[in-house]
């Protein structure tokens, strides 16, 4: 199926230079069927060639139920392994492209949804929102990258009893854990989301980039590699334009002074 055959699912949106992705199925909690995921797809690319930052958001009360179980009890063994590679390989240009993806998570954040969260840069969750990972209750495990990412937010021991237990999260205890960055009233998510986007991409684009691809990388270095590759990346964005006019602005007291936030 092409591209325009699926328009909707996910709905993109250019505002300035930030793009908004909103996943678009609500009436079916904005669960991820293969179409969907190729809409996430397509559109994050979309946003890598013309934005400089991105929101991604859920349209309705929920920002998505994960996998669609519809679509997955019909898949025979090799399928569903080749669909988790295909989530690894669309999650993994969100993560490690070149803009910064901020979430905005409201009502269920689930599964697949919350793995999807996982590969964003930045969550921001309103108090409605709720994490769970019911794999272990529909018989199968993660298969979107949760058992890497999400087990880094949130550390493998919590993952594990979300898995086990079939506990629910509720947004303070996520971001008590590590797995959100902010937290908001409710239905203020994605205005939250946008704000943060808008400021990240005010960077220069040479700097946004050190820190989505080099930085989680370091993280898998020894100390020693670690030390290298950011002596290799601070100088390499030194030699950019921007950071001479970076520079050169604050030199000049034409830029901004680093101030705590007002809120
Ligand atoms: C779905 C899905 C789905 C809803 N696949 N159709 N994810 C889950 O196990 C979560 C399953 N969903 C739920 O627990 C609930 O639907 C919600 C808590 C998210 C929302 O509840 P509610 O009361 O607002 O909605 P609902 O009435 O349960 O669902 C509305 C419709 O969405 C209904 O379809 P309808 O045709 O009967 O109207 C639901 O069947 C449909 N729906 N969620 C398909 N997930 C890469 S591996 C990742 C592994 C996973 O993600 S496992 C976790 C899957």
């Amino acid at each position: 199926m092409g591209h325009a055959d699926q328009a909707g699912l996910v709905a993109y949106e250019l505002r300035g230079s930030v793009a908004v992705l909103t996943l678009n199925r609500p009436e079916k909690r904005n669960a991820i069927s293969d179409n969907v995921l190729s809409q996430i797809d397509f559109c994050v690319e979309k946003a890598g060639r013309e934005a400089r930052a991105a929101v991604l958001c859920g349209a309705g009360e929920h920002f998505c139920a994960g996998l669609d179980l519809a679509e997955h009890a019909e898949r025979p063994l090799l399928e569903a392994i080749t669909n988790s590679r295909q989530w690894h390989r669309v999650f993994e240009r969100i993560e490690r492209g070149s803009i910064p993806f901020v979430a905005a998570l409201s009502g269920a954040v689930v599964g697949g949804g919350f793995e999807l969260a996982a590969a964003a840069h930045i969550r921001v969750a309103d108090e409605t929102a709720y994490f769970g990972l019911p794999e272990g209750k529909r018989g199968i495990f993660v298969g979107g990258g949760g058992s890497v990412r999400i087990a880094r937010l949130i550390g493998a021991s919590r993952m594990a009893d979300m898995m086990l237990t079939g506990r629910v999260a509720r947004a303070e205890e996520i971001e008590r854990w590590g797995g959100v960055n902010y937290l908001t009233p409710a239905g203020q998510a994605t205005a939250k989301a946008f704000a943060l986007a808008e400021a990240a991409a005010g960077n220069a684009p040479m700097s946004n980039f050190a820190v989505i691809n080099a930085l989680p990388r370091i993280q898998d270095m020894s100390s020693e590699d670690g030390l290298f590759t950011e002596s290799l990346m601070a100088s390499l964005t030194t030699e950019t334009e921007e950071a001479k006019m970076g520079l050169r602005a604050f030199l000049e007291k034409r830029a901004g002074k680093v101030a705590p936030d007002d809120e």
